[in-house]
């Protein structure tokens, strides 16, 4: 068996940066055309640190292409009633093109209603039934910002999909089970031979082997490993979790679902964590922003 040294990396900064270019543009003209610039709100409950982060790299996002963006915090105890009545509002703000609330919330409010009360038009998380019967059906729609920033990495980078065996490992609504879709459908990127593997998966690493498009998404750090990737994969991780680590001067390093180190020296394609997908769910998230004020 031959080892291939070099691989290349799916480099969501850099992807990232040409088609914020090109939102930028486009954002642009929207301005000049209505008089304002796209207007992303985004909601975040509580302070976890993470989320913060997220939600902080959308802000910064927006700026960066011109964007007028609003973050809106609530405490972590806000009662689900008033959380509804948030969204609510944001349904009918005429200013307001489109908004996320930032997930996970707190155990005490119920994601579902609140994912149900987001107007679908203003859903530009595309996590809504109405957009993900959209998108299941190829009716225009917000696309989910993950599985969608995949797509767009892997259209920039011209990796070839047709007929290749991609398989899945995580069936989430919001990720593994979109996620699967799009790679399955007649589209470039698409037309894959899709397998989704899950926690009940037998011999996922058997499954796993197949792959020529591997797409973790399963939430456990470095779960992945060299002896479960086909030699000149292409493989996605999605994964990011925080791993305490002394040395680093947060107290923490940043790793995903697939052993980096171990894996990518077999890969032909890989994404960093961090720097890989994280850009692009942000990247999406703009693109359905810019949609939604199009519209
Ligand atoms: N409503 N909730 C809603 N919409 C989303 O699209 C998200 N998601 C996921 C969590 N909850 C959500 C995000 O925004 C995950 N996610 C997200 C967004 C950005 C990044 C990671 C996850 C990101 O930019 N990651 C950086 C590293 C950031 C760090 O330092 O921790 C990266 O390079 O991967």
């Amino acid at each position: 068996m031959t080892t291939l040294s070099t691989f290349r990396e799916l480099n969501g900064i850099e992807c990232g940066k040409a088609v914020r270019a090109r939102i930028a543009e486009a954002a642009a003209r929207v301005k000049s055309k209505r008089g304002h610039a796209p207007h992303l709100a985004a909601v975040l409950v509580g302070d976890d640190p993470a989320s913060q982060t997220y939600v902080g790299s959308k802000v910064k996002a927006c700026e960066e292409v011109g964007f007028r963006s609003s973050l809106l915090k609530r405490p972590a105890d806000i009662a689900e009633a008033d959380l509804l009545r948030l969204v609510d509002q944001l349904n009918n703000d005429p200013q307001v093109d489109g908004f996320i609330v930032q997930l996970p919330l707190p155990k005490h409010i119920n994601e579902e209603r609140i994912t149900l009360a987001i107007a679908p038009g203003k859903d530009v998380d595309g996590f809504h039934p109405q957009n993900l019967g959209r998108m299941l059906l190829g009716l225009p729609g917000y696309l989910p910002a993950t599985p969608n920033g995949i797509v767009e990495l892997l259209k920039h980078y011209e990796v070839p999909t047709e007929g290749k065996h991609c398989v899945v490992v995580g069936r989430s609504n919001i990720v593994g089970t979109p996620m699967a879709i799009l790679m399955s459908r007649n589209a470039n990127p698409g037309n894959c031979t899709v397998t989704i593997a899950h926690s009940r998966t037998k011999d996922l690493p058997a499954i796993t082997r197949q792959a020529d498009i591997l797409i973790v998404a399963i939430g456990k750090p470095n779960f992945i490993t060299a002896d479960m990737v086909k030699q000149g994969a292409v493989v996605v991780d999605v994964g990011i979790h925080r791993v305490d680590d002394a040395t680093r001067k947060k107290g923490y390093r940043i790793c995903g679902d697939v052993d980096f180190d171990a894996v990518a020296p077999n890969s032909a394609w890989i994404t960093p964590v961090p720097g890989g997908v994280g850009p692009m769910t942000v990247t999406s998230l703009l693109l359905n922003t810019l949609k939604a004020a199009e519209n």
